[in-house]
């Protein structure tokens, strides 16, 4: 079996020519070929709906042309300029099909964070919205990722994050004399996270304009933003989408260390459990540096984070972390699990593959187990990254 052209074609462009970090990117392909080593070994999972010759690829920002970024970031806006489904009786805040989505993740907040759902619920929750970009808004491309590695000592030099018009927005304005924050709270200070770049409204790029709507739940910044009128924080709260690029955040996705996260952790529980943060031994992971790279009310906010549209691309790269790792090896991967159904206190009763995912009643897909959801070459999925 060979590479369709297609697949060939976005693993050159991902390549940096020795320009940045690679060693992410090689695993990611070594995974690919495991992959495919597996494929021509046991056969398709999906043999009639998905194979390596009509798989989507889900590529890196800055491989995409200006046109396929402009194309995403118009999808991403007009998903946002939607009616929302949700009613306003559940939250007042849901303006719109992009606010459906955030309102499903912060009910569920507490069981899908620290839990054994973690890695597939991001899954099903990252790929509805690329499907809701495709079908609602008439997106031809798919999801991208962002490589934190590739920028992890500068993000706003990425194209992601710099600010022009092809970016995801780049930086809030500078607040000058903000003292560091305890995370992840007052009560469980294990780390100072120091003051970023900004801390202010985003002023450039794309989203200057965007509103978050709903919150704050959990974010670290201080002085938090007004309260939400609703106890739930699902009431009408509109304010400037704001952001605090963090280096100190974006260290602790640096490629070296998401390699040796990908290489190191040989069974589900300590993948999982490095890769979210060892908060206790000072340790934010990669998952939790990269929210914290972006920082602000909603960046930083787990309950809310996905009010900032950067919260896809990051997760898109959760995601690829989590396949990656997979892949490397299947056999022993495809249906591992680990963790508790709650990410409060011990977890409560232990993850099965027979958990259901949801998305809720208002976003638009059916509930799913976590079984359906360890491949992306199967059940409702079929993409690979480059
Ligand atoms: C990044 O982490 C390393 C240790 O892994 C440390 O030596 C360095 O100072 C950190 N850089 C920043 C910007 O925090
Ligand atoms: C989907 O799953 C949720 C949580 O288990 C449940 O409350 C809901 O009723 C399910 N929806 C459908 C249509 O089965
Ligand atoms: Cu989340």
């Amino acid at each position: 079996m060979k590479l369709s052209n297609v697949l060939v074609a976005a693993l050159a462009s991902t390549a940096s020519a020795g320009k940045r970090p690679e060693e992410v990117n090689n695993l990611a392909a070594e995974g690919l070929h495991r992959l495919q080593l597996y494929i021509s070994k046991n056969g398709y999972p999906s043999p009639k709906t998905c194979t390596l010759e009509n798989v989507a690829v889900r590529r890196e920002w800055s491989t995409l042309s200006k046109t396929e970024k402009l194309n995403y970031i118009g999808a991403v806006k007009c998903l946002a300029k939607l009616p929302a489904k949700t009613p306003a009786a559940i939250a007042a805040g849901a303006k719109s099909r992009y606010d459906d989505l955030v309102v499903t993740h912060i009910q569920q907040a507490f069981s899908i964070h620290g839990t054994a759902n973690f890695l597939t619920w991001h899954r099903y929750y990252t790929w509805a919205f690329e499907q809701m970009l495709r079908k609602e808004c008439g997106y031809k491309g798919y999801q991208p990722y962002y490589n934190w590695g590739w920028w992890a000592d500068n993000p706003k030099s990425s194209p992601f994050f710099d600010g022009s018009a092809t970016s995801m927005s780049g930086d809030g304005a500078y607040v000058a004399g903000r003292k560091s924050v305890c995370f992840p709270s007052s009560d469980m200070c294990f780390i100072q996270l120091q003051p970023g770049s900004g801390g202010g409204c985003v002023t450039s790029g794309p989203f200057k304009d965007w509103k978050v709507n709903m919150g704050p739940l959990a974010t670290v910044v201080q002085p938090p933003p007004k309260a939400n009128p609703q106890a739930d924080g699902m009431g009408y709260n509109p304010r400037c989408l704001s952001r605090d690029i963090s280096l100190q955040s974006a260290n602790e996705t640096r490629d070296d260390l998401v390699a040796a996260l990908i290489k190191n952790q040989k069974d589900i529980e300590s993948f999982q459990t490095v890769f979210g943060g060892e908060f206790a031994k000072g340790k934010m992971g990669a998952h939790v540096g990269g929210h914290n790279t972006i920082g602000g009310d909603a960046g930083s906010d787990f309950i809310n984070s996905p009010a900032d549209p950067a919260f896809f691309p990051h997760h898109a790269m959760v995601d690829r972390v989590y396949w990656t790792w997979q892949n490397l090896d299947l056999a022993k991967r495809k249906n591992a699990i680990a963790g508790g159904i709650s990410g409060i206190g011990d977890g409560g009763p232990r993850g099965t593959l027979d958990d259901i995912l949801t998305l809720g009643d208002y976003v638009g897909f059916k509930n799913i187990t976590i079984r359906d959801a360890q491949s992306t070459i199967a059940g409702p999925f079929c993409y690979v990254y480059a």
